[in-house]
């Protein structure tokens, strides 16, 4: 395990790129600052509007003198326009494109100056129906991934792409399904980001969080959910029993040749009242996209508990694993997992349960998107431009299709249990 000792943890960066992107991205430079990211964040946009709006929302909470510094601290260094000012129209090949042109002049410089060049794993943050995040982020991915500047090749690439809502137009499905194929897979069909984390806005919203004041809006409940995941991920590098490292999270998914996540949570159970079996299950019920938990392969588990009650009760290091590795085994028959207790802030008697799932059946989620999706390519004339887009749809359909079967070659080694 790696970039573990006792001062040094494993440092988290965060890009987020586009509207949405950003906005969750954004949640970082919030009040309560996370010791595993610090200041390591970066907002991209081809939008001055959306990065001005994240300035404006962000002076509300800092006023003082030294709020003020670091908001021009933030406008010179964490967030930076790209790309041309009449937008992409939200089309990811023009997302792509302007991040390309601006690579090596602009972007490249904004990453290292922003810091988020610098940590173990960075994190870039897209959703997938739009046209700038969509775009971007699994070129940048690609690009960094093979660019030794500051050494950005030797970073761990995870990326979190969002999905959209049901009910929105097709165009934006099938922008997801081309996003989903370009963060797995480079141009030449080879793995992208070392991980790719999928959220289902539809999925998340449905979950209930304690309301906070002041938001009420859809997508901030689902933001501070998606971060909530996030941070879970991130907390095992910190501290607590059973490290559970960004080493380990890409290990054990290269041993399945599966890096397809998605997490589930169970948040602010009763220490006393509720048994650590009942919150996996309720995590269970939780998943963030519409798939099969049972069908995943690798689940790891991080269980955040306030300080005084970690090493009592069901916390203790054994009892957690062996909890788990039990209850993965009757209920998912996973292959690999890792579990780990990390400390909760708030002292309060609550516990938060995080499961993040592996290699479950990407195929059937994708085969119920498939009508909405083609739909939209039918749509699609044979202009020049549409020739282009339609050429990524058939490479993105062509490395998916290679994807699930991979994974289902891999099922059947292991003897079919999770078909
Ligand atoms: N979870 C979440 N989803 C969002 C948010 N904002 C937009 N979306 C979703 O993102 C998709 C649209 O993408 P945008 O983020 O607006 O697009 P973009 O990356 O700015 O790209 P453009 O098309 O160039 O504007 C839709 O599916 C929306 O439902 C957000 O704050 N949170
Ligand atoms: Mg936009």
């Amino acid at each position: 395990m790696a970039a573990q000792d006792q001062d040094r943890y494993t440092r988290w960066s965060i890009l987020g790129a586009g509207e949405g992107g950003g906005r969750i991205a954004s949640q970082y430079f919030g009040v309560a600052q996370r010791a595993a990211v610090g200041q390591r964040i970066l907002l991209l946009n081809t939008n001055v509007a959306d990065l001005q709006n994240v300035l404006e929302e962000l002076k509300q909470h800092l006023t003082d003198e030294r709020g003020i510094k670091r908001l021009e601290e933030i406008r010179e260094n964490h967030i930076l326009k790209f790309g041309e000012d009449r937008g992409t129209g939200n089309d990811f090949l023009v997302g792509a494109e302007y991040a390309a042109g601006d690579y090596e002049t602009t972007i490249r410089r904004r990453i290292m100056d922003s810091g988020v060049g610098t940590g173990d794993a960075l994190v870039s943050i897209a959703t997938l129906g739009g046209g700038t995040g969509c775009g971007s982020v699994p070129w940048l991915i690609e690009r960094m991934k093979h660019d030794p500047t500051g050494g950005l090749d030797k970073l761990y690439h995870f990326a979190i792409g969002v999905w959209p809502f049901r009910e929105e137009p097709g165009q934006r499905h099938f922008n997801a399904a081309c996003g989903l194929s370009r963060l797995l897979m480079d141009k030449d069909g080879k793995q992208n980001a070392h991980m790719v984390v999928l959220c289902d806005n539809a999925r998340v919203s449905d979950q209930s969080l304690p309301p906070e004041a002041g938001h009420h809006s859809d997508y901030h409940t689902v933001n501070r959910l998606i971060v909530k995941g996030l941070d879970l991920m991130a907390a095992p590098g910190r501290r607590a029993m059973n490290v559970i490292d960004t080493t380990d999270y890409v290990r054990l998914a290269s041993r399945t040749g599966m890096y397809h996540f998605t997490p589930a949570l169970s948040l602010e159970n009763d220490i006393e009242e509720m048994e650590l079996e009942f919150a996996l299950d309720d995590a269970l019920d939780k998943v963030f996209l519409p798939v099969d938990p049972k069908s995943s392969l690798i689940a790891y588990l991080i269980v955040e508990v306030p300080k005084d009650y970690v090493g009592k009760y069901q916390f203790t290091e054994n009892k957690v694993d062996s909890v788990f590795q039990q209850w993965a085994q009757e209920r998912m028959q996973v292959e690999l997992g890792m579990s780990s207790i990390c400390i909760k802030e708030a002292k309060d008697n609550k516990f938060n349960v995080g499961l993040l799932l592996g290699g479950f059946d990407l195929r059937q989620f994708l085969d119920k998107e498939k009508v909405r999706i083609e739909r939209a390519r039918h749509l699609l004339t044979s202009n020049e431009e549409d020739e282009e887009k339609l050429a990524a749809y058939e490479a993105a359909r062509k490395n998916l299709e290679a994807y699930m079967d991979r994974r289902d070659r891999t099922v059947a080694q292991l003897g079919g249990e999770y078909a």
